[in-house]
């Protein structure tokens, strides 16, 4: 077991949904501690800066245009493990492949609209994490 830290986001549908609380709740009942959290309407050149290891792909600009279509919650997550139990308290990309229970088949509408993002590794979330928070706003808990 591991302390380790990951990037989450619930994105615009969710917030959208009025569902922060609920989510947050899953975090905090899983054992994860918030660490740094802050709402923000993202650019379209802060969405493409996130997401450009996707640039390549067909759903890209799909993938932008929905990011930037509301604000979004932005938190750094703490705990045993965090960033596969934060993968697997969110569920499958697609809210039709996900496990019931989860976030997603709880409150997502579609592959583009899917309530949440999280980190998929070390090296991503503490990258993922530098590209929205400073050190100073990150707090150990
Ligand atoms: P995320 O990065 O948002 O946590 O999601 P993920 O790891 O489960 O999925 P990823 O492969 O990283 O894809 C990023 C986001 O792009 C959208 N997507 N659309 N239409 C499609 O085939 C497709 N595939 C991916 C999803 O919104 C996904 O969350
Ligand atoms: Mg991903």
């Amino acid at each position: 077991m591991a302390l380790e830290r990951t990037l989450s986001i619930i994105k615009p549908d969710a917030v959208a949904k009025n569902v922060i609380g609920e989510i947050y709740a899953r975090f905090e009942k899983a054992g994860l501690k918030v660490v740094a959290a802050k709402m923000k309407h993202l650019s379209r050149k802060e969405a493409e800066g996130f997401y450009a290891v996707h640039k390549e792909r067909p759903f890209f600009n799909a993938l932008v245009e929905f990011m930037i279509s509301g604000p979004v919650m932005i938190q750094a997550l703490e705990g045993e493990n965090a960033i596969l139990k934060n993968r697997d308290l969110m569920g499958a990309t697609n809210p039709k492949d996900a496990a019931p229970g989860t976030i997603r088949a709880d409150f997502a509408d579609s592959i583009d609209a899917n309530a949440v993002h999280g980190s998929d590794a070390a090296e991503t979330a503490a990258v993922e994490i530098a590209y929205f928070f400073a050190t100073t706003e990150v707090h150990a808990r």
